[in-house]
C-alpha cells in the first residue's frame, strides 16, 4: 500500500468541504494542470492529512467534471461534480442567496426557493456518498461548512463506524432568525449526525443547542446535546487563524520591503495609508466604511493630501445578483468621491477590483499605518489577523467591527460599530492620530494573540476533541 489514500476505503482522515484545495489551470497548448490554491485550511490540514493518511472530498470548481480521485502535491483529491443547474441552484442559490445572507443576520434579504431546498438535499448526498466510498473503516471525517450541513446525518446514516465532526465558518444565527428557513429542521438534524460541531463563537454554540432544544425537543446540558439513541453530541467554539508564522516570513522578507517602499511611492509617499481588504461582499460594510472616510475629507478633518485610502476588494460570486448590485454602488461612490474630492492624479480612495498574489497582500499589510476591518457580521475575519501577522515591528492600528468574530480575540484595536458612521469617523481619526506608544502597545498584545493561537494549533485542538 502507498501513503496516498488513492484506494477507496482507505483514507484514515477525510475532509468533506465545498471546493477542492486546488485550481485549475490550462496551458496555451491546451493541456491542464491543478495548482494549488490559497487558504489557512488547506495549510493547516496538509500536515494532519499527510500524517493520517488522508484524502479531501470537494467539487473542483468547474461544470460536469467527471474526475477520478487523483494526486497533487502530495495530496488525495477527490472532486464531487456539479451540474451547471446544480451551480446555479446549490452553489449560487441556496449556499449564497439562502443561508448566506440568512446566517449573517439578514444584512441581505434571504431568497427561499423549493428547487434551491432539492438541489441542496441532492449535491449533500453525493458529497456523502463519495465521503462514504473513501474513508477507511472507523476514520475520522472532517465536513467543512454551511454549503454542506446535510452530509454528517446522512454520512452517518451510511456509515456508523465514521467519526464525524463538522465545522462552520461563518456564523450561526440567533434562534429568531434561524426560525424563518423553512427547512430548520432538517438542516438541525443534520448537524446532529456529527460527534463534535465547531463554530466560530461560543454564542454560535449556544443559539444551537437552544434551538435543538427548543425546536427538536432533545435533552441539552451545557454544550452536550443527548440524543434518544444514547449517543451525546458536543456543540463548542474553535475560534479559526491563521498560518501566523508563514505570514510574519513573508512581511520580513527583502522582496516584501522593496515592494513596500515602491507601493508607498506609488501613492504619493503620503503620511497615513488606510487600507481594506475584502472579498467584495455585503456583510463586509465596504460601503459604510468608505462613507465615513470620505466624510471625514470632506470636511477637512483628514486631508487630502496627506492620506490616501486603499480598498482592495476581490472579485466575488458575480453571478448572484446582489453581489452585482454591490459592485455598481462601491463603483458610484468611489467615482463620485474621486471626482469630487481627489486632486488630479491623487485618488481619495484607491480602489482596486482584483485579487493579488499573497507576496503583494503582504506587502500591502505592511505598507498600511491603518488598516480598516469593518463587516456588518462575520464568522472570524482573517484579515484582521494577518495584518497584526505582518506587522513584525509592532507599527500599525487595527480598526475593527464589534461584529467579527476576530473582536473577541483582537480586543486591543479600535473596536467600532459598522452601523455607526459618526462612531467610525471617530475611530478613524484616533487610529490614525495616536500616539507611536499607544499603537506598540495595542499591537505588541493583539500579535502575542495571533502568534499563539495560530491555525495549526485550531486544527489540533478540534481534532484532538473529536478523537
Ligand atoms: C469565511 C468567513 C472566516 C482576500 N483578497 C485576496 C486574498 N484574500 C484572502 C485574505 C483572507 C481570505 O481571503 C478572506 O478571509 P476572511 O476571513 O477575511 O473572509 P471570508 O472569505 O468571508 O471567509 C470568515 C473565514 O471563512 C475562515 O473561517 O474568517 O468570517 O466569512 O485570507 O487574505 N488573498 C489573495 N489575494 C487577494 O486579493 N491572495
Amino acid at each position: 500500500m502507498t501513503d496516498l489514500a488513492t484506494e477507496l476505503g482507505t483514507a484514515e482522515l477525510v475532509i468533506v468541504a465545498n471546493r477542492l484545495p486546488v485550481d485549475e489551470v490550462t496551458a496555451p497548448d491546451g493541456s491542464s494542470t491543478w495548482r494549488r490554491s490559497p487558504g489557512g485550511l488547506v495549510t493547516a490540514l496538509e500536515p494532519v492529512l499527510r500524517q493520517h493518511h488522508g484524502a479531501w472530498v470537494g467539487w473542483p470548481g468547474g461544470v460536469d467534471q467527471e474526475i477520478e480521485p487523483f494526486v497533487s502535491d502530495g495530496l488525495t483529491l477527490v472532486p464531487v461534480p456539479l451540474s451547471a443547474e446544480e451551480v446555479e441552484e446549490f452553489y449560487e442559490g441556496f449556499s449564497n442567496a439562502t443561508l448566506w445572507p440568512l446566517y449573517h443576520d439578514v444584512v441581505a434579504t434571504p431568497a427561499f426557493h423549493r428547487e434551491w431546498w432539492e438541489s441542496y438535499v441532492e449535491v449533500n448526498r453525493r458529497f456523502t456518498e463519495k465521503a462514504a466510498e473513501v474513508a477507511a473503516p472507523g476514520a475520522t471525517v472532517w465536513v467543512q461548512d454551511y454549503q454542506l450541513q446535510l452530509v454528517p446525518r446522512m454520512l452517518r446514516d451510511l456509515r456508523p463506524d465514521l467519526k464525524i465532526g463538522f465545522y462552520l465558518h461563518i456564523p450561526f444565527p440567533p434562534v429568531e432568525l434561524f426560525l424563518q428557513l423553512p427547512w430548520r429542521r432538517e438542516i438541525l438534524e443534520g448537524l446532529l449526525g456529527a460527534d463534535l460541531i465547531g463554530f466560530q463563537l461560543p454564542g454560535g454554540a449556544a443559539n444551537f443547542v437552544r434551538l435543538v432544544h427548543e425546536r427538536v425537543g432533545h435533552e441539552t446540558r451545557g454544550d452536550r446535546v443527548f440524543l434518544p439513541d444514547g449517543r451525546i453530541v458536543r456543540a463548542a467554539a474553535y475560534p479559526i487563524s491563521i498560518d501566523t508564522e508563514e505570514f510574519e516570513t513573508l512581511a520580513r522578507s527583502e522582496a516584501t520591503e522593496k515592494r513596500v517602499a515602491e507601493i508607498r511611492e506609488s501613492l504619493g509617499n503620503p503620511r497615513t495609508v488606510f487600507l481594506g481588504v475584502d472579498r467584495l461582499d455585503y456583510t463586509k460594510g465596504i460601503t459604510a466604511r468608505l462613507r465615513a472616510y470620505s466624510e471625514l475629507i470632506a470636511s477637512g478633518d483628514l486631508d487630502v493630501e496627506e492620506c490616501v485610502f486603499v480598498q482592495v476588494a476581490t472579485p466575488s460570486r458575480e453571478r448572484v445578483e446582489q453581489y452585482r448590485r454591490l459592485r455598481d454602488e462601491i463603483d458610484m461612490l468611489v467615482g463620485r468621491v474621486n471626482g469630487d474630492y481627489g486632486p488630479l492624479g491623487r485618488p481619495v480612495i484607491d480602489y482596486q477590483h482584483v485579487s493579488f498574489p499573497r507576496e503583494e497582500m503582504a506587502a500591502l499589510y505592511r505598507a498600511a499605518d491603518v488598516m480598516v476591518v469593518t463587516p456588518l457580521r462575520d464568522g472570524m475575519n482573517l484579515v484582521a489577523k494577518e495584518y497584526v501577522a505582518c506587522k513584525f515591528d509592532d507599527e500599525g492600528a487595527l480598526v475593527l467591527s464589534e461584529f467579527a468574530g476576530a473582536a473577541h480575540e483582537l480586543r486591543q484595536a479600535w473596536m467600532v460599530n459598522p452601523y455607526d458612521i459618526n462612531g467610525m469617523k471617530n475611530a478613524l481619526l484616533e487610529a490614525s492620530r495616536a500616539t507611536p506608544e499607544d499603537r506598540r502597545r495595542r499591537m505588541r498584545a493583539m500579535r502575542a494573540q495571533v502568534k499563539e493561537h495560530d491555525v495549526a494549533r485550531w486544527a489540533a485542538t478540534f481534532l484532538g476533541d473529536l478523537g
